[in-house]
């Protein structure tokens, strides 16, 4: 593993940046929620505003991802905070997996993505579909972010339908050979571990550690994105790269291994969207209580009221769906479909409040004073990366129908 720095460098530090975000909730959803999720909450919610506030917006104008926060983030424990602690996790329910997610992505969409792929795109599966000695290998580590995963499903030819991917291994002996390639990969160029999907010789999907350094493994940066800047992303290319067959994870064959994992997050996302439209909300209702033109603050107005009383309207119905399907997902009965009605409606809600929020803040919002641009402009992948807002549509009307519309 590389040493990376442990504090963001002085010119990446913007000590004036006051994080003046103030709670919200119209509802008292808080009274929904118990004293442990209230604390993790407002610990998270008091660590990104002292440690990621003040460079969240630098990192991704430049288009760094803060590596540094990788072992921070294990510190307040946002990677797997639901699993157990017998593997160095929270052991905390899913409402405080959820309240954790939006804290982070309040202050912004990367770095709730950091949390999300640890978290449960590769601890989930690990412990979930791995061999007990897999468990005690990776779980620990990946807990207190000491060694960073990613997640291999997407392909250059296969986004939407990952059931049609190529990558595939033979067998030789104890090993397997695996060959092809994963595109659009969260973390990967900086990654420890990937734990990939690929076809076995029966044509069927499994689930496979991969390590750094393996023979004929290597992981490119993707460049030029316009949106997660602050997130790194890359392929995984593997050409002949010989893994011992210890490294299959051995308790899940087919695309719901995959596909259970994109639950967990997808649950992930639809509290953590929130997050980011509450930041764009509070941010616009100061905002039109500040400026004043024809004599009188912009939050008189009855249009920038309808705007402020439509997005707090909007982020409330979100909040008592997140809560909802927590509740739901504590007892075990959280579908997957319900799970992309909320993902989808959280996401759409909060990309929508960004657009409006910017308006409110006239020119000042397209600027970096603001974290208007950034949020929305984050979100537009949020509404794309773990099934995108037309696929949840299709998961819900087969759910309500029966029938089947992608094929
Ligand atoms: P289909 O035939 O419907 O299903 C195959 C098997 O999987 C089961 N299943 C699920 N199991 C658990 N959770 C879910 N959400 C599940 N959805 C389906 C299903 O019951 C079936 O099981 P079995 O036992 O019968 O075999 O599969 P399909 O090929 O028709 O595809 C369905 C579809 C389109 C919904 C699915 O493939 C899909 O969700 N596509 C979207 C792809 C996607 O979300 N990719 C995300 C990549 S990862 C990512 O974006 C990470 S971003 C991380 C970050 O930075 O935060
Ligand atoms: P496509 O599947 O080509 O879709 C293009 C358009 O066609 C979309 O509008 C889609 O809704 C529409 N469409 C497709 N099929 C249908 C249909 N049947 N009916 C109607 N419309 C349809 N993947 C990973 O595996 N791991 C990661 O860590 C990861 N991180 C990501 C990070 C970023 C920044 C981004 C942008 C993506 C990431 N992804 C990751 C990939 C992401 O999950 C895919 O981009 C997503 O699933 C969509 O696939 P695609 O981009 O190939 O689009």
């Amino acid at each position: 593993m590389e040493t990376v720095a442990t504090s963001a460098p002085a010119h990446m530090v913007n000590a004036s940046k006051v994080d003046k975000y103030e709670h919200h909730d119209y509802y008292d959803v808080d009274g929904l929620l118990s004293e442990d999720h209230i604390l993790a909450r407002d610990a998270v919610r008091a660590w990104v505003k002292k440690e990621v506030s003040p460079i969240i917006e630098q990192y991704s104008e430049k288009a760094e991802c803060p590596l540094f926060l990788f072992k921070q983030l294990g510190e307040i424990g946002a990677f797997g905070p639901s699993l157990p602690e017998k593997y160095g996790c929270g052991g905390m329910d899913e409402i405080a997996y959820g309240v954790i997610m939006q804290e982070l992505e309040r202050c912004d969409s990367g770095l709730r993505s950091m949390a999300s792929v640890q978290g449960s795109l590769v601890m989930y599966p690990i412990y979930r579909f791995g061999s007990e000695e897999q468990k005690m290998k990776y779980l620990p580590k990946l807990a207190t972010g000491e060694m960073i995963g990613c997640f291999g499903l997407t392909e250059p030819d296969h986004g939407s339908d990952p059931g049609g991917m190529t990558t595939h291994f033979t067998e030789d002996g104890d090993d397997i050979i695996l060959n092809g390639a994963k595109m659009w990969i969260t973390n990967s160029p900086v990654a420890d571990v990937a734990v990939v999907w690929a076809k076995n010789p029966e044509g069927k999907i499994k689930g496979v550690i991969v390590e750094k350094g393996m023979k004929g493994f290597s992981a490119p940066e993707i460049h030029g994105k316009l949106s997660l800047r602050a997130s790194i992303t890359g392929e995984l290319v593997f050409e002949d790269v010989r893994i011992p067959k210890s490294n299959i994870l051995p308790e899940v064959t087919g695309l719901k291994g995959p596909l259970s994992c994109l639950s967990k997050a997808r649950y992930g996302i639809a509290w953590g969207a929130i997050g980011a439209a509450l930041d764009c909300y509070d941010s616009a209702l100061r905002y039109s209580k500040e400026r004043v033109q024809f004599g009188k603050p912009i939050g008189g107005f009855q249009l920038t009221q309808k705007k402020l009383a439509e997005m707090i309207t909007e982020i409330t119905k979100a909040q008592l769906l997140a809560w909802r399907l927590g509740s739901l997902a504590n007892e075990g009965k959280a579908t997957p479909s319900q799970i992309s009605m909320a993902k989808r409606n959280n996401v759409h809600m909060a990309l929508e409040i960004a657009r409006e929020a910017r308006q409110i803040h006239g020119g000042m919002g397209i600027t970096n004073e603001y974290p208007i641009m950034r949020h929305m402009m984050n979100l537009e992948t949020v509404l794309t990366y773990e099934g995108t807002h037309d696929i949840h549509l299709l998961i819900t009307g087969m759910d309500v129908t029966g029938i089947n519309a992608f094929k």
